[in-house]
């Protein structure tokens, strides 16, 4: 969230920003409104990548009743809850958006901005690789790198520069993988003695087995408090079932949270997994 009070800018994230994008240019502008929550009530603010209201957590304490919203997001269940939504769900990344917006504006794009530009990219495709990695994306990315983006060492710095302990939780993660439905759904489990700062990407592991079409990876980041990442590799859309779950996302990836103990909430999960497998094959 970018918000505005006066001349004033906060630039604020209702969750931790994950260690490894400290390197990044402008990191410390970033404030964590776990560790500081913003009292104070802003004229406008900007939400980014946001699927609806709830999803900015405590950044929701500093909208007042005169506070204009601009909502800049790409997610298919992105609601239009601001009083101007800039919302395209064939962008890749909201930083596709971001571009535009610049270049429609005649903003000068900084170093700086490049860089952090791609990343959304970057990120937003795994690494150019999910299904919204569209010849606009590589396009974008392309123009960026000929700014000067250094995307081989952005790659390396996001995804091979791993704290150990991040690898150690991997491997209880991995530990966890269960397969259901004749092979093609995979589950797997973080429970919170075992949390790490960056769990980002351990989702992918239980997709990519053969014969996978549906995981869920179950994050346990509070007592009895799980973020739950879905996968999809099949015309079954996530996002669907993310919803039902009071989340969201895209087609092939999305996510919820919720309080519940692990074998509800893993049996619940499965439920649907299995509905929507069964319903994929009567229609
Ligand atoms: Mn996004």
């Amino acid at each position: 969230m970018l918000a505005q009070i006066g001349t004033t800018y906060t630039l604020a994230i209702d969750d931790n920003c994950a260690e490894k994008y400290q390197f990044m240019q402008g990191f410390e502008r970033i404030r964590n409104l776990k560790l500081q929550p913003l009292q104070r009530i802003y004229n406008r603010i900007a939400a980014l990548d946001v699927g609806s209201l709830p999803r900015m957590g405590a950044a929701q304490e500093c909208i007042g009743p005169a506070t204009k919203i601009l909502n800049i997001d790409h997610h298919w269940t992105g609601s239009h809850f601001a009083h101007i939504n800039l919302i395209d769900v064939y962008s890749s990344a909201t930083s596709e958006i971001l571009y535009d917006l610049c270049n429609a504006l005649k903003l000068e794009i900084t170093p700086m901005m490049a860089e952090a530009l791609f990343v959304g990219i970057l990120t937003d495709t795994g690494r150019f690789r999910f299904a919204n990695t569209t010849a606009r994306a590589m396009q974008i990315c392309a123009d960026l790198a000929a700014r000067g983006v250094d995307a081989a060492r952005l790659t390396e710095r996001i995804y091979f520069d791993h704290p150990f302990e991040t690898m150690r939780a991997l491997t209880k993660a991995l530990a966890s993988l269960e397969l259901y439905s004749d092979g093609q759904v995979s589950l797997m489990s973080l429970d919170m003695k075992d949390l790490v700062d960056d769990t980002e990407g351990f989702v992918e592991y239980g997709v990519a087995i053969k014969g996978v079409k549906l995981a869920a990876f179950l994050c346990e980041i509070g007592p009895d408090l799980w973020k739950v990442s879905l996968r999809s590799r099949c015309e079954i859309d996530v996002s669907v079932i993310a919803i039902n779950f009071g989340g969201g996302g895209h087609l092939k990836a999305a996510g919820f949270r919720r309080r519940s103990k692990k074998d509800t909430l893993k049996t619940a999960l499965l439920k649907a997994f299995e509905a929507s497998l069964n319903s994929r094959l009567a229609s």
